[in-house]
């Protein structure tokens, strides 16, 4: 698998490549699905239906690695917090008041069928497509569970964080334990790396971001090391900014993905040697096309050449996006 050796420090050419929410709407066969699912969280938790839309883009284009269909938010759901993805709206969630609301014995049982994905997804992916596995990183999911919904700087948890860390704290410590249980199952189930979410990393003020980005990122890192030696992953700290290179240099990940407003250059300047980058192709040039889309992929490519990097976009694909883009970017690709 390209995308292993990779993670294993190995320079592959052209650089194995995927794309964040490749599965997704901008296919009409994933709305197909989707609309046979009934809603968002039924097909998450539908093996058949959620290995199907992870199976698609592979089908159809060909990447390197396939990414588990599920969400962030799975997670929380299973410790006991309400979900609903309003149509067009994005996730609802009732803001956590208490952490004894919460159950970590429960967790197991209720995603059990996202694990049940991971092992079909293994057994009928191609052998050379290496199969991700993931989680949102705690301080990301916490926002979705303090502030109930996305769309904003999350303020009740940036206030919460500063006003009454013992609970802000306490449910890190909640979902540490949480992610590590459920992240030693996707491996356990066959997932060949694994990838932490930290979306929101750009809202905290530094000494919040080493507190609840970097600390229990490390500890979760550190966990599933010793518990799977041989298993890699990547952390994606998105907009962390100025805080990249101490992430990577305290975390532990073995490679970090890079949004799409930071400079490929600077960043290998910045990280420890040896870092291996994600990224970082602007998801609105998937969207545009055409000369602009490509001198970036070139640009991108020239500086990754004879470095293990993983070609990725800076963010998640969006629904606008032509298949026949993706196409054209796998094609140049391939012709590096
Ligand atoms: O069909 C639909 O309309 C639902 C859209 C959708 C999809 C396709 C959501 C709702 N989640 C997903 C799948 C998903 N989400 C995957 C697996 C598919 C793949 O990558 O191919 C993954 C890895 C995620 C991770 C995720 N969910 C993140 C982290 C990555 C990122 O985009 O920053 C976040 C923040 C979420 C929360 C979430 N789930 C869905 C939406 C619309 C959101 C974002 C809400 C917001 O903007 O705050």
């Amino acid at each position: 698998m390209r995308l292993i050796s990779t993670l294993n420090g190995q320079a592959s050419w052209p650089p194995p490549t995927w794309l964040m929410r490749q599965a997704g709407r901008y296919l009409p066969e994933y709305r197909a699905t989707r609309a046979q699912a009934g809603d968002f969280i039924s097909l998450c938790l539908n093996p058949a239906l959620a290995e199907e839309v992870t199976l698609q883009p592979i089908r159809k284009f060909g990447f390197d690695a396939a990414i588990l269909f599920s969400d962030i938010l799975i997670l929380p759901m299973a410790l006991g917090q309400g979900l609903r993805f309003a149509e067009g709206e994005g996730p609802r969630l009732p803001p956590l008041e208490t952490l004894s609301s919460l159950s970590l014995s429960a967790a197991p049982g209720i995603y059990a069928p996202v694990l049940e994905t991971v092992s079909r997804l293994r057994a009928s992916l191609p052998r050379e497509t290496a199969l991700i596995g993931f989680a949102g990183s705690p301080a990301t999911v916490a926002c979705y569970m303090l502030d109930g919904q996305g769309g904003g700087d999350f303020p009740r948890t940036r206030r919460l964080a500063y006003e009454d860390p013992g609970f802000v704290d306490g449910l890190m410590e909640i979902m540490v334990e949480a992610t590590i249980g459920y992240l030693s199952g996707q491996v356990e189930a066959g997932a060949n790396c694994l990838m932490l979410f930290e979306s929101w990393a750009g809202i905290f003020a530094p000494q919040i971001f080493r507190r609840l980005v970097i600390s229990p990122t490390k500890r979760i890192v550190s966990a599933l090391k010793s518990r799977h030696p041989h298993v890699k992953l990547i952390g994606f700290p998105r907009l962390a900014g100025l805080m990249l290179a101490e992430y990577v240099h305290e975390t532990g990940i073995d490679a970090v993905g890079l949004d799409t407003t930071t400079d490929l250059q600077a960043a290998q300047a910045a990280c420890p040697p040896g870092t291996i980058f994600q990224g970082n192709l602007d998801p609105l040039l998937l969207k545009l096309g055409g000369p602009a889309m490509e001198e970036a992929v070139a640009r991108i490519l020239d500086s990754v050449k004879g470095h293990p990097h993983i070609f990725n976009l800076g963010h998640g694909i969006t629904p606008d996006v032509p298949e026949a883009n993706v196409a054209r970017l796998m094609e140049l690709i391939r012709a590096a």
